[in-house]
């Protein structure tokens, strides 16, 4: 085997995290069987913490610890200790905690968009007991991945009332948190289809839109995690726009990371895997680097089906690790790069930030505007936006010749 670059890996480990779907995975498709072992649970927490990987991700249901499963109190409790234990063992902490609306044959037309409200409230209470347990293992995120709230058939439920739906949810979930003194925070994961024909919360933007529905004091207490590149990929659109969207909007709650070919379904590929768009990949670790250096990276992917052995799964983590911190390198070094310093630093930094400045004589400021002597023709003659060279110094450096 050759080796893994330990110093790229090195480079993010520390911010890193794994959904433990991504280990339990065990590789059958709608079309094929299972190619590898199951693992328990208790196993993947310890792979991670072997690994040295600080951060796990869980879904009720991958734990054992599904409300509509396990409805004995005691039972339920017990679990939880068992997987604290693990965690402890493993020295792996709990970094986000998401209940599973999407998987029982109750919620196969919408969650907490259901017509049925007996279904909205079973998925409300599930939402409910996750925030429990979550403030338990001491997570930072709760995901609403709301899988199942979408449509084939549009006649089925109002797109009105579907979006009002998951505001009160959300709201709901913020009420809850402030009402049991939790300290933990709601993230919103958007993707445009799969499983349902179309799915509600579709885009980053989307996303954004709920979140603006919201009382005021409830709006910072709800982030947005974009699944990139897959869920923006599938869709066509553009991954560090998303990233940017959400960094401005102060919404960016972490990254759910891997690979991806654009317009096809989910593929879950490892981050830079298989025919992945190397330089979307690369303006990915671009805003991390310029905006949140220690934003989480959570992989929320697999090993291709490709991989049986025994070692599949600790070369998933390694891969996405030594990927990951290859593009984190690249888009540091891009930026610090003289050439490119040179190119961006000519830039006109002038901008409107002076219409959020409430120090700023507004009156004055459009008067100024009105009076510039700006002349369209002329601009357009002397602009020289530089992007080619840009893009050319982009592609330099990605293949080693800057
Ligand atoms: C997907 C989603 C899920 C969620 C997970 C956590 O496309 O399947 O990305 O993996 O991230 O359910 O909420
Ligand atoms: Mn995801």
């Amino acid at each position: 085997m050759i080796p893994y670059r330990t110093e790229l890996i090195d480079a993010v480990i520390g911010q890193s995290s794994f959904g433990i779907w991504d280990l339990l995975n065990k590789g059958s498709d709608p079309f094929g069987a299972p190619v590898r072992d199951a693992i328990s649970a208790e196993d993947a927490i310890a792979l991670l913490g072997k690994l040295k990987v600080p951060h796990i991700s869980l879904h009720d249901i991958d734990v054992g610890l599904d409300p509509w499963l396990l409805t004995d109190p005691a039972a339920f409790q017990a679990r939880v200790g068992v997987l604290q234990d693990a965690l402890k063992a493993a020295g792996v902490g709990v970094w986000m905690y998401t209940p599973c609306e999407f998987h029982h044959p109750a919620v196969r037309a919408g969650s907490v968009t259901s017509n049925n409200a007996d279904v909205r409230r079973l998925a409300l209470r599930k939402l409910l007991t996750a925030l429990d347990v979550a403030d338990q293992f001491g997570a930072s995120w709760v995901t609403m991945w709301l899988g199942r709230d979408g449509s084939e058939v549009d006649a089925l439920i109002d797109s009105t009332v579907a979006y009002e739906r998951i505001a009160d949810a959300v709201s709901l979930a913020c009420k809850y948190i402030k009402q049991q003194g939790y300290k933990v925070k709601i993230s919103l994961e958007p993707k445009p289809n799969e499983p349902r024909g179309d799915i509600y919360v579709s885009t980053v933007g989307t996303a954004l839109g709920i979140i603006g529905m919201l009382p005021a004091d409830e709006q910072p207490m709800v982030g947005v995690n974009p699944e990139l590149l897959q869920h923006e990929a599938m869709a066509g659109l553009n991954a560090y726009h998303a990233i940017g969207q959400l960094v401005a909007a102060d919404r960016l709650a972490f990254l759910h990371l891997g690979g991806q070919t654009p317009l096809r379904y989910d593929m879950d590929h490892p981050f830079l895997g298989g025919n992945s768009d190397l330089k979307q990949s690369f303006y990915i670790m671009l805003a991390v680097a310029k905006h949140r250096p220690d934003c989480v990276l959570e992989f929320d992917c697999h090993p291709f089906r490709t991989e049986a052995g025994p070692d599949a799964r600790e070369e998933f983590v390694l891969g996405n690790l030594e990927a990951s911190g290859m593009m984190l390198a690249k888009a540091t070094a891009f930026l610090a790069h003289p050439e490119v310093q040179q190119v961006l630093g000519s830039c006109d930094g002038r901008d409107f930030g002076i219409a959020a400045d409430p120090a700023t004589d507004f009156a004055a400021f459009i008067q100024a505007v009105r009076a510039d002597a700006l002349d369209a023709d002329a601009l357009a003659a002397k602009l020289n936006p530089q992007a080619q060279y840009l893009d050319r110094l982009v592609n330099l450096h990605l293949l080693g010749y800057l």
